[in-house]
């Protein structure tokens, strides 16, 4: 049995046709625990962490809880958020080591996505069309990760609170950038970290800001993914400005998941293209 994995931040909890489990990251204040899954109240959650004064955080999937994802797969294909900010991709190696020793027949292949949200979508997406077409494991691997080296994530905070909370942006960033409406622009660089590359206050700013950096980074007209964290508007917006300019472009957006939530926070939105 084939099976697709990756932890609840790539933004699905189903894949339509395909035996795909979501490996839940978990988001905790010292009041309530929030599961990133199907049956979490996102905007509650918003809601809460906006009012909620003290430290909130989050934790990667324990080793248990991959390998019980993995169970009864013999071939695995796990994508992760980034090894730069997040212990998940090494939890989901340590799952494998594990899981290969009590089924050696088995494959398990675990991409660092050196990203997360629609970068990871992305990925996943490819490594499905692979196996659709009747691609070996190996080729699987090899072209999806190459595939993975030549797409990026740029992505619009609504707030750095939560990501400067927890030590992943620095408090330097988060007061420059604490300014009422200002929002960070950035993308995931090659370490897989959050690298600053603008800011931009308004949506029609942030639209011209993000044109430019698309440009710069050698978007030319292929696939673009885009989850937010309830801005519809701001995608919408998007969209017309890069069909404008890209008429065959291939654009989808969607909710962003728990994790993608938290840490872009309310009017974020994550942008992945090839
Ligand atoms: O292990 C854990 O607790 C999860 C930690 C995740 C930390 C970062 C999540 C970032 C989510 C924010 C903007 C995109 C960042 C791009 C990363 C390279 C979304």
């Amino acid at each position: 049995m084939i099976k697709f994995v990756a932890d609840s931040s790539c933004d699905i909890h189903t894949y339509k046709g395909i035996n795909f489990e979501s490996v839940p990251i978990s988001i905790s204040t010292s009041e309530k625990e929030y599961i990133d899954n199907e049956t979490l109240n996102l905007s509650q959650m918003l809601s809460d962490l906006e009012k909620y004064q003290g430290k909130s955080n989050t934790a990667c999937p324990s080793v248990e809880r991959w390998i019980q994802a993995f169970d009864g797969a013999d071939e695995v294909y796990v994508v992760t958020i980034t090894s730069g900010l997040s212990g998940t991709y090494n939890s989901a190696l340590v799952a494998k080591e594990m899981y290969l020793a009590e089924h050696p027949e088995a494959k398990v292949h675990v991409f660092d996505s050196l990203s997360t949200g629609p970068e990871m979508r992305m990925a996943l997406d490819y490594a499905v069309n692979l196996k659709e077409k009747g691609y070996s494991f190996e080729e699987t691997c090899a072209m999806t990760q190459k595939y993975l080296d030549d797409t990026h994530l740029l992505f619009v905070l609504g707030s750095v609170h939560n990501l400067a909370q927890n030590g992943r942006v620095s408090k330097v960033i988060a007061s420059a950038i604490g300014v009422l409406k200002i929002n960070l622009i950035g993308i995931a660089d090659e370490a897989g970290t959050i690298k600053q590359i603008g800011k931009a206050r308004g949506e029609k700013r942030i639209i011209s800001n993000l044109m430019g950096q698309l440009k710069t980074y050698g978007y030319q007209g292929g696939r673009v993914c885009i989850s937010h964290v309830e801005n519809e508007s701001l995608c919408k917006a998007l969209q017309s400005a890069i069909l404008a300019s890209y008429p065959d472009a291939d654009i989808i957006y969607y909710p962003a998941g728990g994790l993608c939530s938290f840490y872009a926070e309310r009017g974020g939105i994550l942008l992945g293209f090839e």
